[in-house]
């Protein structure tokens, strides 16, 4: 047997394990093959005979999984600065989007930029997330809100997976405020009937989500998305339970959908309908801190109930203007007193559940893709204990 490239002299967080832990691993390796990890774990038990094209000597030094952010909204134009600092003043996030900001200034904004524009000002938030070692991102649209704007965003979406060495998991949002003088009901039946179809049509998605909350769209409309993305073969996710308790957690729960996202007003039941279909808790710490919030996710009786726990940036404008995944997991573990092997998980192994791509990145595994993250650490738990500080030393994708 041959493989391309060996890293060898390193310790390994493998998450490859059957009871929910790192997998460590001292004196570790990996070796790849055509962009797939064909050994991983310690340099004593690599298959013998193989024969190695390029050695790389990791000083010692952790290898992890690539870094997985399955909840970013990275594309959109301008920025919210004047309304964080109307908030310093006092005014409340609902109060902004009452008057015609939050959301909907970013869509004036996002429609105002064509392709390249967006382009242009996306490529700095990305690249911020390739530094700390992200290899797969997902990019929801939702500043468009016309047809029109919303396959510029997803087309740009795509087009930026092509500029960078990354995977895009693109995700579909019409959903998620209503336009400037349209109506609700009026909108989500375009969604439905126009939008939803086009997007599939140009398989500019994958995933359809929802924001379902009292300053944006219904129970009934969450439901209603989602049978008009099912019938066009596209999974689904939902905005929930973040302002209030809605119950779209169990209904995303109800539709095998991949994830609910946010979930801090979640309730027992929700907590148990998504345990029992294997719906993924997205948790985003980023917004909850800017936004000053104070009811904390249900992490214990999530965690009691099995609930597979990720986190994510949720990288955008308006409630979390954050593109590091390493301070996302302090936050996680300082806000939401997750334990460091959930932090960790949270962006690699359960990001990857939570993207339907459990099967092929997350883990260090033979047959995954080979995405590393190669850390200057002393110990895993440097990862999330740090703040503000950078420790990747070389980030691989697909073996290179
Ligand atoms: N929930 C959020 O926190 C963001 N979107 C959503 O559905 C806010 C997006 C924004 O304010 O621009
Ligand atoms: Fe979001």
């Amino acid at each position: 047997m041959r493989c391309d490239t060996l890293w060898h002299n390193a310790q390994l967080i493998t998450l490859d394990t059957a009871d929910g832990g790192l997998g460590e691993v001292r004196d570790g390796a990996i070796a790849a093959c055509d962009g797939r990890i064909v050994h991983a774990g310690p340099l004593s038990s690599l298959p013998a005979g193989l024969e190695v094209a390029n050695r790389i000597d990791c000083g010692g030094r952790w290898i992890s999984p690539g870094l997985i952010d399955c909840h970013t909204h990275l594309v959109y134009a301008g920025n919210r600065a004047n309304e964080f600092e109307q908030r310093l003043q006092g005014v409340s996030y609902a109060d902004i989007a009452k008057a015609g900001g939050g959301i909907v200034s970013t869509v004036r904004a996002t429609r105002a930029a064509d392709d390249d524009a967006l382009i242009a000002a996306t490529l700095p938030r990305l690249d911020a997330m390739l530094a700390e070692g992200v290899t797969t991102i997902e990019i929801k649209s939702g500043y468009g809100l016309t047809l029109d704007d919303e396959l510029k965003q997803l087309r740009v979406a795509r087009h930026l997976g092509e500029l960078r060495a990354v995977e895009v998991a693109p995700t579909f949002l019409g959903a998620h405020a209503v336009p400037p003088g349209a109506e609700a009901q009026a909108y989500i039946d375009q969604v439905c009937t126009q939008m939803i179809p086009a997007v599939a049509a140009q398989g500019l998605a994958e995933a359809v989500d929802v924001f379902c909350e009292h300053i944006a769209f219904s129970l009934a409309q969450a439901e209603q998305v989602f049978t008009a993305a099912k019938a066009y073969g596209l999974q689904v996710k939902i905005h929930a339970e973040q302002l209030s308790n809605q119950h779209g957690a169990a209904l995303a729960a109800r539709f095998g959908a991949l994830s609910a996202d946010h979930i801090e007003h979640l309730d027992d039941d929700g907590i148990a309908a998504m345990a029992a279909a294997g719906t993924v808790a997205v948790l985003l710490p980023g917004a909850f801190y800017f936004t000053r919030d104070t009811l904390v996710p249900p992490i214990a009786a999530l965690r009691a109930a099995g609930v597979p726990l990720a986190l994510a940036t949720d990288s955008n404008p308006g409630t979390s203007p954050l593109t590091s995944p390493l301070l996302a997991m302090n936050m996680a573990a300082t806000l939401f007193r997750m334990t460091v092997t959930e932090c960790i998980a949270g962006f690699t192994r359960e990001a990857a559940r939570a993207l339907g791509r459990f099967d092929r990145v997350g883990r260090l595994r033979a047959g995954l893709d080979c995405n590393l993250a190669i850390w200057d650490i002393d110990a895993p738990a440097d990862l999330v204990y740090r703040i503000g500080f950078n420790p990747l030393h070389a980030r691989v994708w697909r073996g290179q």
